[in-house]
């Protein structure tokens, strides 16, 4: 059902080198993207008419406006099962705990005295959350996408999530359950790269977006890419990934559960174990075929994730190397099950989250950790991180110097400005001292 990788033995390659020997999946949004132009390109031109017409084509369902009304959004979340939407809460309550401290304030640094250079931290006006429909219906992404944006004081936060034909062409009833217990009361019934394209032109009905942010498939991914530049996106978020740091001091039913639970997700999702234990190889799999068995997800998910090229158990000699592979893979969601799990995880430099030791399961900051969920994928979590309160704001600087403190470095500037042959530069130092570069102090 997995594949094994045995990397013991020889010592293991450097770099990109070790990163080609672990597995991967295909997700090849470059090839996505022509398809999705025209759609964008139709959203441009034709507004909501085009998503209405997308609506039809894409989801089977003709709407008579893509703007979810307010009343829709009210019963939802009076007919959202009191246990989910307890659940809900203490899932919003504990990421406001985590994102409130992540704020940013503003900072003032004295360069030289009459010189200063503020940081000041602005979020982006306004922030399109995509949510996606079909097999992710995800309300805990909502509260994901929308607790740091909230957090980070975007006064504008709209939603899109795809219509659904069995809902009369609403969104999900948990999505909008979920929105109108975060306080989001403008919601489109949209879905896919129109809707990325809806928030990023803007239609009759939906104003533009400055951002767009949230989980979705592989057009959704495609079409933030094309919007790159014009409007700020989050990550492009592939399928969901677990990697298991373990030894022979590790659970194999806790590690098996684990890598099933995000096999789950989609038959792209990876799961992999990195190990020094071949024991612990040899009773995780065992564990997996009973597991997999009683679960729901199984012939269209759980199977072809677990055995698909993406998913294996990498086989190490010991631990350095194990950190070294885990390193290298960059993990969207690392769990690290070994003996002083909190020292191990400190080692560690790629990973999108870390979750430690037996009783932090990737489970857990999926729904209620007070972490968040939407992590960079396919190695991005080499030089990315994810969502937070940070990703709404903007570090803007504001250079408030006096005359005597900018007399003081004027024959710098003007020296960097002839060396980079602009001389113009230097001219507008000058200009301020009566065309002459104040004498250096
Ligand atoms: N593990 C997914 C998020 C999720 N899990 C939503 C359950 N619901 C990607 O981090
Ligand atoms: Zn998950």
């Amino acid at each position: 059902m997995i594949s094994r990788i045995d990397l013991r033995g020889d010592a293991l390659p450097e770099g990109p080198a070790l990163r080609d020997l672990l597995p991967r999946a295909d997700f090849d949004v470059s090839a996505a993207l022509e398809k999705v132009r025209p759609i964008c390109e139709a959203v441009h031109h034709r507004g909501d008419a085009a998503l209405i017409d997308f609506a039809e084509k894409f989801d089977g369902v003709r709407l008579e406006s893509v703007r979810v009304p307010a009343q829709a959004l009210k019963e939802a979340l009076e007919q959202l099962d009191p246990a989910v939407r307890a659940a809900l809460e203490e899932s919003v309550r504990r990421a406001r705990l985590v994102h409130r401290e992540q704020r940013r304030t503003t900072h003032t640094t004295q360069v030289v005295p009459g010189g200063s250079v503020t940081e000041k931290w602005v979020p982006v006006e306004r922030v399109g959350l995509y949510a996606p429909g079909g097999r992710s219906v995800y309300p805990s992404s909502v509260v994901m996408n929308a607790v740091p944006a909230q957090e980070a004081g975007v006064e504008s936060v709209a939603l899109a999530s795809p219509p659904q034909a069995e809902f009369g062409g609403l969104p999900h009833p948990t999505i909008l359950a979920a929105c109108a217990l975060l306080g989001i009361d403008e919601v489109y019934a949209a879905g896919g790269a129109q809707a990325v394209a809806m928030f990023a032109y803007g239609t009759e009905s939906c104003p533009p977006a400055n951002m767009v942010t949230g989980p979705g498939n592989i057009w959704v991914a495609a079409a933030k890419r094309y919007f790159t530049g014009r409007i700020g996106i989050d990550t492009e978020a592939g399928p969901t990934e677990i990697a298991i740091l373990a030894d022979a001091t590790a659970d194999p039913v806790h590690v098996a559960s684990d890598l099933i639970s995000q096999a789950e997700h989609d038959p792209l999702a990876a799961a992999v174990l990195v190990t020094d234990s071949e024991e612990l190889a040899d009773a995780v799999v065992e564990e997996l075929e009973p597991q997999v068995a009683a679960t729901r997800h199984v012939e269209d998910r759980i199977r072809p994730a677990l055995s698909g090229k993406q998913s294996a158990i990498v086989l190490v000699d010991g631990l350095e190397e194990g950190l070294r592979v885990v390193d290298a893979y960059g993990a969207e969601h690392l769990e690290i099950q070994t003996a002083d799990a909190a020292a191990v995880a400190d080692r560690v430099r790629n990973a999108g989250a870390i979750f430690v030791g037996p009783w932090s399961p990737v489970s857990l900051g999926d729904y209620a950790a007070g972490s968040n969920h939407v992590l960079p994928t396919g190695g991005c979590a080499c030089h990315s991180s994810g969502l937070s309160v940070q990703s709404f704001l903007r570090g803007i600087h504001i250079v408030d110097y006096s005359r005597d403190a900018l007399a003081e470095v004027a024959h710098h500037v003007v020296t960097l400005a002839e060396a980079e042959d602009l001389p113009a530069h230097g001219a507008a130092i000058k200009a301020r001292f009566g065309w002459k570069v104040p004498e250096s102090k």
